[in-house]
């Protein structure tokens, strides 16, 4: 690197020295009205006002958000099959405003309907991730991306518990190119997108703490034997949670999942955050009080990584604000 681009890098991380977060509201575009569990319908869990509720209370907190740039689609395609991308863009563009699709094809469940603006929302929830990760590559010390709907359960070609596009996958890969990532997976649900997108990748450690799916969504992955495969053997790392488990149980388990990062030494850290494992969630619920987030938080950011959080599920609409302040603390 040359003197100057070493000083031009250098200024830009003492003016960015701070944590950027990113949110558009082309999510909103996105909002079915229910989803289908064993042929029962209810309403859908993963609503606009989740969001909305954090950016509010973020303003409240007087943090500052920016909108994302646009990226292309290769970034995307990078990561998912070219003929799911057009499936999800063109079935989401024909349906009418009040039309919502399950469709029988590209789907791992029925946890991710189609609606109009549902390809538009998703796109513009890869361009909040992808803004985050381009901030995090500039210098700045962490960015917080707003992303709606969700993404670690969007698999390589389905789309599957409210995620169609992987956010945090498709950001991970774009970081990859600079140095080795390690993604770590705090949501409820075990990632299993993301999981499947680098299982066979040595340079991207998955790392997931999640609700043990012997009797949780998504019950087909996340058990600890899954340790990745071929170059990349090891370098996924699955923490099952009993859903009775105590705020000192997990941060126990949480230093084990902190250990294999700093093992790994990466040069970024990608974090998909979820708030479903408050106690209060209320499709997920470990026994997490919201000042367990504060501490969550900090003990990451002891890492001392540039880091990436991307925004992935929580429920509980009137806790969430609380919950996402509390958890970005340390890093801001
Ligand atoms: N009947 C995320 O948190 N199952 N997705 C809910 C309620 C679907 C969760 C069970 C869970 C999907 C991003
Ligand atoms: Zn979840």
């Amino acid at each position: 690197m040359g003197n100057h681009r070493l000083l031009a890098s250098y200024a830009l991380r003492v003016l960015e020295n701070k944590m950027q977060i990113f949110y558009t509201s082309e999510h909103s575009q996105h909002n079915p009205p229910e989803e289908i569990y064993d042929g029962v319908h209810s309403n859908y869990a993963e609503t606009p006002d989740r969001i909305e509720t954090i950016v509010r209370t973020l303003r409240e907190n007087n943090y500052t958000t920016q909108e994302p740039q646009k990226f292309g689609i290769e970034h995307i395609e990078a990561v998912h099959q070219k003929q799911y991308i057009d499936f999800v863009s063109t079935r989401s563009a024909k349906l009418a405003a009040d039309e919502t699709l399950f469709p029988s094809y590209f789907m791992s469940d029925t946890y991710a309907p189609l609606v109009h603006g549902t390809f538009d929302a998703a796109k513009a929830a890869v361009d909040t991730a992808l803004s985050g990760a381009q901030a995090v590559l500039d210098g700045t010390p962490a960015a917080y991306s707003l992303c709606r709907p969700p993404g670690h359960h969007a698999m390589h070609h389905a789309m599957g518990g409210y995620c169609y596009f992987n956010n945090a996958a498709i950001a991970a890969h774009f970081l990859s190119q600079h140095g080795r990532i390690a993604i770590l997976d705090i949501d409820y649900h075990h990632g299993n997108g993301t999981q499947e997108v680098f299982y066979d990748r040595a340079d991207v450690l998955y790392v997931s703490l999640h609700a043990d799916p012997s009797d949780a969504y998504p019950y087909a992955s996340g058990f600890s034997e899954e340790n990745g495969r071929g170059e990349g053997l090891n370098a996924t790392v699955n923490f099952p949670l009993k859903k009775s488990t105590t705020p000192e149980q997990y941060l126990k388990v949480l230093q084990e999942a902190l250990f294999a990062v700093r093992t790994f030494s990466p040069d970024y850290l990608v974090i998909s955050a979820g708030f479903d494992t408050f106690i209060d969630d209320p499709i997920g619920g470990l026994n997490l009080p919201a000042p367990s987030y504060k501490t969550i938080g900090s003990e990451i950011h002891k890492l001392a990584l540039p880091t990436l959080i991307i925004q992935e599920g929580g429920y509980n609409i009137s806790a969430l604000g609380q919950l996402s302040s509390n958890f970005i603390k340390a890093f801001s």
